[in-house]
């Protein structure tokens, strides 16, 4: 029997329904709460008994919860409910309907972990604000991937979706056209949607690009876009204005009334809010407050820009802020206070993290990171700005809903392997191994300050592997590893088969799938060769050298269609290859052969994803990109592993996007030691071509830096040859 009131959420009951049918409950009875000779007959009859509704709701889940010994969830925070059962009851109550819907989520993962017996819940939510932008560049998600989505929200207690696609051309490059009824149709099943699942559904337009901002006709048209969206149901607003410049009007009549400068820019940006503060919030009870993000959204500098906007914006606006840097590796509590003090208005944090835009041949799989508890307590909240590609996000995606909830108690650990169970179902074993050689990211633990490593399982599988083989004892490690590289090597297969219920994820993680699996089998061959070599079986050793490079050059022409091109999927990054190069290394010694295999060595830090293993990659369209400008002594090059003859350097450096980045004061130089340098040219140039002395043997080659320079460094290849290469 379910006793619900007339106000009882629909969305709360829809869930409490599918648990008892899942349950095997084949009929259920629903009577209204003051129906009390219902309820008593009912029990009578030996049924279970759910009350479901909070206070706004159902009368009649107070006395049952009395009868439970727990108080109401008064005085609990928005979203905050408490659930009890004993003895064939069970009472779900919210201090509002989102509270009773989220009694029912927590409901049906209990009821999923098996739980039974008597229990009482108290909870509520850390974060008012908890929930999603869609805000990257790049292919904006479906229609089906947004419903799944929202629904993916309710399930996570998440309460906010902000609509905001960058390649969305209604939301930016035309953002006063209205759209076509068709697209309005599609819309407004979102916001339907958002609201079944208690989700604020925000629509984010981006007037920035071509804004006359004293202009009355695009204060219009903003509003009467705005109006559009009201009247399909949308009942929250935002006015991003990211990624636009500031040093440039868009039209005279600005300049003549803001000046030039950046707090002409915060002036004028206050200017057109206010005004669509007071001509469209204001004039819509029931709407929710005005969000933007700030032009200077990514630090905690104060600047003329964020006075303007602390001193004329209307104190109603929300300020989303990404934390400092655009990918925040950490967030405090402290930079958290900053933030509401520098820009004078409530902050809603846009993080942005798992989003790939900006390295499209890497998918971030791995727990949310880096923020302080307070974070989510003392602001009004985050939106994690996710990956191109939807499903896969929902992995950091329930880490970070996770956090927002609870986080005070909040593991990344324990919340990224629930994450995994929940979207890999029966397949998680599979997914794991997958999300854990898709780990790393640019956020950084708050215990160490530093970001994970990819893959930290094979990591440490791999460094015994190689101290045994040092001691001629490498069985008991190499059957450790070989267990795990197998797990690599079949998940293609079995991710493919345990998830095949979920098509979207499969097409989405297609490339980089592929190449764990290729990875792995080229893995197992590399144990098999340096095994062999250690019973001194040439011929074994020979014919698994072959498979080894074969499934290498099959993982390294895979491609993924991205924004910018196809590119080579990531995974694994900095661990599959380095390793298999050793392990080619070491072979290609024990045969006696000359092959050069260069291993990038720099004293420089790294600039987002551009490693160094990409100016060895053979692909100068990929690059490694220098995270400074180099000082005086800096160096980059590449270690061969053992002195060879070497006759021929190549340095390719500088992109045509950002040509200035090169060396432009050092020298070339090879050592066979690493103590004992010699000079083979001076360094002025982005393209580099030099000839060794005859004889020259070199285990290491870099270019060092001599004189201080303001620009940082690209290098696209660094390639050596050999007299026989
Ligand atoms: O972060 C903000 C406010 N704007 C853009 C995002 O649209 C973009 O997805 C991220 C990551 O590249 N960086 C930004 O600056």
């Amino acid at each position: 029997v379910e006793v619900v009131g007339a106000g009882t959420d629909p969305s709360a009951l829809a869930v409490v329904d599918q648990v008892l049918r899942a349950a095997g409950t084949s009929t259920i009875v629903k009577v209204t709460d003051h129906d009390q000779a219902a309820v008593g007959r009912e029990r009578g009859n030996g049924g279970l008994v759910v009350f479901v509704g909070g206070p706004t709701e159902s009368r009649a889940t107070a006395p049952a919860l009395a009868a439970l010994r727990l108080n109401g969830p008064e005085g609990l925070s928005p979203g905050g409910y408490v659930l009890a059962a004993d003895r064939g009851v069970i009472a779900l109550s919210g201090v509002d309907t989102s509270g009773t819907f989220y009694a029912a989520q927590s409901f049906r993962q209990l009821f999923a972990s098996g739980k039974s017996g008597a229990f009482g819940i108290r909870d509520w939510p850390a974060a008012p604000l908890r929930g999603v932008i869609e805000g990257f560049y790049g292919a904006p998600w479906s229609h089906a991937d947004r419903l799944a989505q929202l629904d993916f929200y309710g399930r996570t207690k998440q309460n906010m979706y902000v609509y905001s696609p960058k390649d969305d051309p209604f939301l930016r490059a035309r953002w006063r056209d209205q759209y076509p009824p068709e697209q309005l149709a599609l819309l407004s099943q979102l916001v339907g949607r958002a609201a079944a699942n208690h989700v604020e559904f925000t629509y984010a337009l981006s007037p920035g690009l071509s804004v006359c901002y004293s202009s009355d006709a695009d204060k219009t048209a903003l509003v009467t876009k705005f109006q559009s969206l009201w009247d399909i149901g949308v009942r929250s607003f935002a006015i991003p204005l990211d990624d636009i410049s500031y040093t440039r009007w868009n039209c005279d009549a600005d300049a003549a009334k803001f000046g030039t400068g950046g707090a002409a820019a915060g002036a004028a940006q206050s200017f057109l809010l206010n005004r669509v503060q007071q001509d469209f919030i204001a004039a819509h009870p029931g709407v929710e407050r005005l969000q933007t993000v700030p032009t200077e959204y990514y630090d905690l500098a104060d600047s003329p820009y964020k006075t303007a906007l602390r001193t004329q914006l209307d104190k109603a606006v929300i300020v989303e802020w990404t934390g400092v840097g655009v990918i925040a590796g950490q967030i405090t509590e402290k930079q958290a206070r900053q933030a509401k003090e520098v820009f004078g208005h409530d902050i809603l944090i846009w993080d942005n993290y798992p989003v790939n835009d900006y390295i499209t041949e890497r998918l971030l799989l791995g727990p949310y990171i880096g923020r302080e508890p307070g974070v989510a307590k003392y602001l009004s909240g985050i939106t994690a700005n996710p990956m191109v590609q939807a499903e896969a996000s929902k992995i950091a995606e329930f880490t970070s809903g996770d956090f927002l909830w609870n986080s005070d108690r909040y593991d990344p650990d324990k919340s990224w392997l629930a994450a995994i169970a929940d979207l890999g179902g029966p397949a998680a074993p599979a997914l794991k191994v997958f999300a854990e050689n898709n780990y790393s990211s640019l956020l950084a633990r708050l215990d160490t300050g530093k970001p994970d490593l990819d893959s930290p399982v094979l990591r440490p599988l791999l460094a015994a592997f190689w101290t045994a083989l040092e001691k001629k004892d490498p069985w008991d490690a190499a059957a450790k590893l070989d267990r795990y590289l197998t797990s690599m090597a079949s998940d293609p297969e079995d991710l493919r088969r345990g998830m095949a219920s979920n098509p979207k994820f499969l097409a989405e993680v297609g490339p980089w799938l592929d190449q764990v699996g290729l990875y792995g089998q080229a893995g197992r061959h590399a144990v098999r060769m340096l095994l062999a070599q250690v019973d001194g079986d040439g011929a074994k050793a020979w014919a698994e050298r072959g498979e080894l490079v074969a499934a290498l050059k099959r993982a390294q022409a895979i491609r993924v269609p991205t924004s910018r091109g196809p590119r080579n999927p990531s995974t694994c990054t900095e661990v599959c290859v380095p390793f298999l190069d050793s392990a080619l290394a070491t072979a290609d010694r024990w045969f006696g052969l000359p092959g050069i295999r260069p291993r990038p060595t720099t004293s420089l830090g790294t600039y987002t994803d551009n490693v160094p293993a990409r100016m060895v990659d053979g692909d100068p369209e990929t690059y490694y990109w220098s995270d400074w400008a180099p000082r005086i002594g800096a160096t980059i090059g590449v270690d061969l592993g053992s002195p060879q003859r070497v006759s021929h350097v190549d340095i390719l450096m500088g992109k045509p996007t950002s040509p200035d980045d090169y060396v432009r004061d050092g020298v070339l130089e090879y050592s066979a030691d690493g103590t004992r340098w010699t000079t083979a040219k001076t360094v002025t140039e982005p393209v580099i071509s030099a000839d060794l002395p005859e004889g020259a043997e070199a285990r290491f080659i870099r270019i060092r830096t001599t004189g201080a320079q303001t620009f940082w460094v690209v290098v696209r290849e660094f390639t050596v040859s050999t007299p026989d290469s």
